[in-house]
């Protein structure tokens, strides 16, 4: 009975020290991948790798073997719109900002071929993150407009990586939207998941201030103060809202490869809604688990998975909340499905807000220093409401007025709106809560007081009244003081 007992100990402790040496080992590889990788052998015959646009990523690289893979990158210069109504020229790699996503795997030689549009004006490189070798490949890739070069690198390293143009200016070309993701897998693939999407943040310095209308140069001295005027994620306002929102149904898993441009600000990534099952942090082989918000450097990245439970709005932020409700870093993440009561009962809309607490529910009023008196012009009230509209409502509202299912009614063809003239000055002033019908759909929420002036109140009801389909009231200055 007694050797029985001390074979049975002495089979666990066995057990227990293979265990504790295997885990050793495991950290090993991980430490060792980079020179066993060098040495892995390729299949000659090249493939041309898939690229894509953001919020799209190629197809998993499943468990094939390292092999040639050709990069082909375009650079372009081209306008586009920073915020509805405001354009910014951006440089691009691949046309989007950020750039186009490549995937491969380690073991893979990458022969990446960078072009520079001849319509371009200026020189531009790109330095990856993946890359071993002289600035990442910045000097070998070195192109004129007009101009191509091609240089070759292999995959040594798993993670995710951001690449990026490093032609001096180097802050400058970052700001203008020139970064990307770059993904090894590693030996067998990531575990596949439902649903991948690319989100990268970056921020954004523009001469004027925050909504101002039509086309914005660069501002070298606020981008020099780290003073963003925009923070955003995929490079507008709204990217990731209404029909560019992302989408997953109830009980599928969903992995996010999150990218930081910069050039300035270091992202705190949350999703509002959600808690990440899985964190590989910055990026690398660590993996933390069920994590609310995880930081994402400037030129770093981290992949966050989660598994979507309930149907709601889940919403993507730098919880440095201020960018996102002010400087535009709000994206959304459509669940739909089945209720879970289990997981979650109640409104979805107090899912979405509850984190923050009440703080985001009032802003603290204080008198606003009236402009001296000017009467707007009906011309230059819609462009003055516009602005306003970007900078105080749009985090809610969303781009043209459309509102949120469940949480934000629409100001687009509002019939409560069009009904509600009079209610409207009241509204803006003082918020509004309680239970209203907008097109038929019930809110019942809350709309925090808006900090503004008599003349901004005008010009921004006008703006609203005067687009999408509302009726077009004009509202005077004279109107907002009497209510106030
Ligand atoms: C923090 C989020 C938030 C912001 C910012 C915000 N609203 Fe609202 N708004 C709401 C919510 C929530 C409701 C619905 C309130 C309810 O259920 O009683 C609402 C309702 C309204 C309504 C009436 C309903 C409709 O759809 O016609 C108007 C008009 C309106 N908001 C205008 C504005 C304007 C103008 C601004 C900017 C100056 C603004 N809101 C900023 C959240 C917001
Ligand atoms: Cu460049």
């Amino acid at each position: 009975m007694k050797a029985k007992a001390r074979t049975i100990r002495s089979i666990l402790w066995a057990i227990i020290a293979l265990t504790v040496m295997s885990s050793c080992n495991q950290q090993k590889d991980e430490e060792n991948i980079s020179s066993k990788a060098v040495h892995m052998k390729v299949d000659s015959r090249p493939v041309k790798a898939e690229l894509t646009a953001p919020p799209f990523v190629p197809k998993p690289v499943g468990n094939r073997a390292p092999q040639k893979l050709i990069v082909d990158m375009e650079i372009i210069e081209e306008e586009g719109d920073l915020a509805d109504g405001v354009r910014y020229v951006f440089w691009t790699f691949g046309g989007t900002v950020p750039g186009s996503f490549i995937r491969g795997r380690v073991g893979d030689v990458v022969e990446f071929t960078l072009k520079n549009h001849p319509d371009n004006k200026l020189p531009h490189n790109i330095d990856l993150h993946a890359v071993t070798g002289q600035g990442g490949g910045a000097e070998a890739s070195f192109v004129a407009p007009g101009q191509q070069k091609t240089f070759k690198f292999k995959l040594i390293n798993p993670g995710l990586y951001v690449y990026h143009c490093a032609t001096a200016p180097v802050g400058m070309h970052i700001a203008n939207g020139m970064y990307g993701l770059i993904l090894v897998e590693p030996v067998g693939g990531l575990p596949p998941v439902d649903r991948e999407y690319y989100v990268m943040q970056g921020d954004f310095y523009t001469k004027g201030k925050h909504g101002d209308p039509g086309l914005q140069p660069f501002d070298m001295q606020k981008a020099y103060d780290e003073h963003a005027d925009y923070v955003l994620f995929n490079g507008k306002v709204g990217a990731l809202t209404g029909d560019g929102r992302l989408t997953a149904k109830v009980g599928e898993t969903v992995r996010l490869f999150v990218g930081n441009g910069g050039p300035n600000l270091v992202s705190s990534f949350h999703v509002i809604g959600e808690i990440f099952d899985k964190v590989y942090i910055e990026g690398g082989s660590a993996t933390n688990y069920n994590v609310q918000t995880t930081l994402i450097p400037a030129g770093g990245a981290a992949i966050v998975e989660f598994k979507v439970e309930v149907p709601s709005n889940l919403i993507l932020v730098d919880h440095a909340l201020f960018r996102t409700f002010n400087k535009g870093a709000l994206g959304v993440l459509e669940v739909t499905g089945e209720e879970n009561p289990v997981v979650f009962e109640g409104e979805v809309l107090e899912g979405i807000y509850q984190p923050e607490g009440p703080t985001i529910q009032k802003v603290p009023v204080e008198t606003v220093a009236e402009a001296p008196a000017k009467v707007l012009t009906k011309e230059e009230k819609m462009e003055l409401g516009k602005k306003v509209y970007n900078t105080s409502c749009f985090a809610c509202h969303l781009p043209n007025g459309e509102g949120l299912a469940n949480a934000f009614p629409p100001l687009a063809k509002s019939d409560y709106l069009n009904k509600n003239v009079d209610k409207a000055i009241d509204i803006v002033l003082r918020g509004l809560s309680g239970e209203i019908t907008v097109n038929g759909q019930k809110y019942n929420s809350q709309m925090p007081a808006q900090v503004l002036s008599d003349q901004e109140v005008a010009s921004v009801l006008t703006f609203i009244y005067n687009s999408w389909g509302n009726n077009g009231t004009e509202f005077t200055e004279e109107q907002v003081r009497a209510k106030r």
